[in-house]
């Protein structure tokens, strides 16, 4: 017989343990094996300026969530005569990436105390790696990353972050990762620690555009502003070629706050929009059911609000769930992951979520991947739909990353978890540790996979 809970001290030892000891499966992340390059020096020697699998040091510190923090504190613009320094945005990203984080660790490690997430976060990823973070520590830290193969490595922090499989996102539209796929998909996708996923944003941001791209690419989607049947098989034609070629796990893509579906709905009246919804009622959903995958919407991201800040220069905005709601309602075939940036949003999404089964919601994206937003979003999503949902992915763009956010994320879950099941114990409930164990691994490995195959 299991361990039996009885009081508030013994489920604080088994959650933390059993979060502790149970290995995740990140079900987004930016994350690539060395098999599509890396930047980063390391102890082979070899780099590739566009290579894709970043890591170590410089580029935890260049992490664009540092970017924008340290633009908040060296502004890009300053006064003439003004006391305050000011780096223009040109200037930083002429910066070779090592003076880049030079620059960031200046002013928001060294002269200011790292008390933000984003700066905790990489003391935590060297903490955890056994590195000591001093305010003087960076040369030698360089050197110590610099000594790292970065296939072994990726082995360490992995076992380190007791991640057991990380699933990355793989744009179709990006032609750096797009050519390398049509170079050598069977390298690429070898790696059984890394899962693909098809991310094709443009389809529903810019259809015209994403049209004349597959027509460059040799797919007959057409001009771009109207969808033909022939248009339609084309176009699934595309998916089934790169879901084979990927070997893609799901489909993915982001969405701006002002996605409406049907696209005429309120608020969202505009032309493009309705080329969008086109293509994903005719090409898109249909692909999706009959390959029996699942179709990822990450709504409420506001592209490029401030290009200068390049990555760093989105954010989010209040997003409409009755959208996502007619969507599993129109589409009960289909099984859709869905995240949403908008604190304001979370609520209305966990109750969707308890009225379609097909719905699958998942983790504190960007903004929201801060402690008291997760608790929040987390005890909400508890309350409201038990333990089927997936309270958290990394969203990690630098392996080192993984050791940090999925630290962080343990502890705020845990705190939640202690609450909820301490209160279930003093129902006289007869909580055992095999229950905390099952339900820990629902959520971070079991609901995913689950909701893979079903
Ligand atoms: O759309 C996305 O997948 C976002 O997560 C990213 O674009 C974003 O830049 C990010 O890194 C968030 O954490
Ligand atoms: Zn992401």
């Amino acid at each position: 017989m299991s361990r039996v809970l009885t009081n508030r001290a013994a489920v604080e030892e088994v959650v933390a343990k059993a979060l502790r000891d149970q290995p995740v499966v990140d079900m987004h992340t930016h994350l690539y094996p060395p098999t599509f390059g890396t930047p980063d020096p390391n102890s082979s020697g070899k780099t590739d300026a566009n290579g894709l699998m970043l890591w170590g040091l410089d580029e935890l510190l260049t992490y664009h969530y540092l970017v924008a923090e340290v633009f908040r504190v060296v502004p890009a613009h300053t006064r003439e005569g003004s006391e305050t320094a000011g780096l223009s945005y040109e200037m930083f990203w002429k910066m070779p990436k090592a003076a880049q984080a030079d620059h960031i660790w200046k002013h928001l490690f060294v002269e200011r105390t790292p008390i933000s997430e984003a700066c905790r976060g990489v003391l935590t990823s060297l903490q955890k790696l056994g590195l000591e973070a001093g305010k003087n520590e960076l040369p030698k830290l360089r050197k110590w990353f610099a000594a790292q193969d970065p296939d072994t490595y990726i082995d360490r922090v992995m076992e380190l972050a007791n991640v057991e499989r990380i699933t990355m996102t793989n744009g179709v539209f990006d032609d750096n990762e797009r050519e390398r796929w049509l170079k050598d998909a069977g390298k690429l996708r070898g790696d059984s620690r890394f899962s693909t996923v098809l991310r094709m944003d443009a389809i529903l941001r810019n259809w015209p555009w994403a049209a004349r791209k597959w027509g460059e690419w040799g797919c007959a989607a057409g001009h771009g502003m109207a969808i033909s049947a022939k248009n339609v098989e084309e176009g699934r034609r595309f998916l089934r070629e790169w879901l084979d070629r990927q070997k893609a796990i799901y489909m993915a893509l982001s969405l701006p706050p002002e996605f409406r579906y049907p696209a005429d709905s309120p608020g969202g009246d505009d032309p493009l929009a309705k080329l969008g919804q086109v293509a994903l009622e005719k090409i898109v959903l249909p692909v999706a059911a009959e390959r029996n995958i699942p179709f990822a919407m990450m709504i409420g991201s506001r592209l490029q609000v401030n290009s200068a800040l390049r990555d760093a220069g989105d954010m989010g905005g209040m997003a409409d769930v009755q959208s996502v709601v007619r969507l599993c309602a129109a589409f009960p075939e289909n099984k859709f992951f869905v995240t949403m940036l908008a604190r304001e949003n979370q609520h209305e999404l966990c109750v969707a979520a308890r009225k379609f089964g097909n719905l699958m919601i998942f983790g504190c994206w960007w903004f929201l991947n801060n402690p008291s937003l997760i608790e929040e979003m987390t005890r909400m999503r508890i309350e409201l739909l038990g333990t089927s949902m997936i309270p958290q992915h990394s969203d990690s763009r630098v392996l080192d990353q993984l050791l940090y956010k999925w630290d962080h994320s343990r502890a705020v879950i845990g705190k939640v978890l202690v609450d909820k099941y301490t209160d279930v114990v003093n129902t006289e409930w007869m909580l055992t540790e095999e229950d905390v164990k099952g339900d820990v691994a629902r959520m971070l490995r079991g609901n995913f996979l689950e909701f893979l195959r079903r």
